[in-house]
């Protein structure tokens, strides 16, 4: 039994060895990285299409895609005319960032201001690999119900950002805004939060600004030296 922990607690460390690596890599190119994570069909890849749309003129930008066994959302972004890599983990239920140390070698690094990583559909153990982000960005949908983010904490207390999607079908259900969102607060209340529809755009454009602010933001602070 205690074996069995010095081994998750080891594979653990040692992948935030290679975080703390990626990270000084993507600061001393001044990339901004985010580790996009969310339920299976939460709509990531459907916002990351809409983000894509929105920013890709201003903004020299790369997406790493994490999947099972398919490429279908890779091939969604590669639709939209920007650089993006896939990675398959064969049945593994989260990125680490010896994936990500290896999709790095098919991109053109210097030619980046955004990275963003679509983890695996998962709201549990992607929270838990660093993967040298920026930032962690989750994305909740208010069909999977608004006990979500007491009943998965880790994630919600470990990200920065959580994007409220499907908002456009919250009257088909029974989510409450209001407990979702103090649930959220209890959990993190630094936690930014955007309401946004793939279907109708509505916070597209908010989250578009924000993200640019990041970039921005990123460009004129110090690089890490250690974590
Ligand atoms: N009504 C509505 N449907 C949405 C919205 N966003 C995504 N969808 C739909 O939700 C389904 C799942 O979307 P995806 O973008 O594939 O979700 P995902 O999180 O990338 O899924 P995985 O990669 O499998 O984890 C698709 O049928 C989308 O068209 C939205 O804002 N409103
Ligand atoms: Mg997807």
């Amino acid at each position: 039994m205690t074996k069995q922990i010095e081994v998750v607690s080891d594979i653990l460390q040692a992948n935030d060895q290679l975080s703390l690596e990626l990270k000084l890599l993507f600061d001393s190119k001044g990339i901004f990285v985010i580790n996009f994570m969310g339920s299976p069909g939460a709509g990531k890849t459907s916002i990351l299409e809409k983000l894509v749309q929105t920013i890709k003129s201003e903004v020299k930008m790369a997406v790493i895609e994490g999947d099972l066994y398919t490429s279908k959302d890779a091939q969604r972004i590669e639709a939209q005319g920007i650089p993006v890599t896939q990675i398959n983990t064969c049945g593994g239920c989260h990125l680490d960032s010896s994936m990500i140390q290896q999709a790095l070698t098919a991109l053109a690094l210097d030619d980046l201001d955004l990275l963003i990583i679509e983890n695996v559909g998962n709201l549990v153990c992607p929270s838990s690999y660093d993967l040298g982000e920026d930032i962690k960005m989750v994305a909740l949908s208010v069909t999977e119900g608004d006990d979500k983010p007491i009943k998965y904490p880790a994630m919600f207390q470990r990200a920065q950002l959580v994007i409220l999607n499907k908002i456009d079908l919250l009257e088909y259900t029974n989510f409450s805004l209001d407990h979702a969102l103090g649930d959220i607060k209890t959990i993190n209340p630094a936690l930014e939060v955007f309401n946004l529809s793939c279907r109708t755009g509505e916070g597209i454009i908010e989250l578009a600004q924000y993200i640019s602010s990041q970039i921005a933001a990123k460009r004129t602070r110090p690089q890490t030296t250690e974590r």
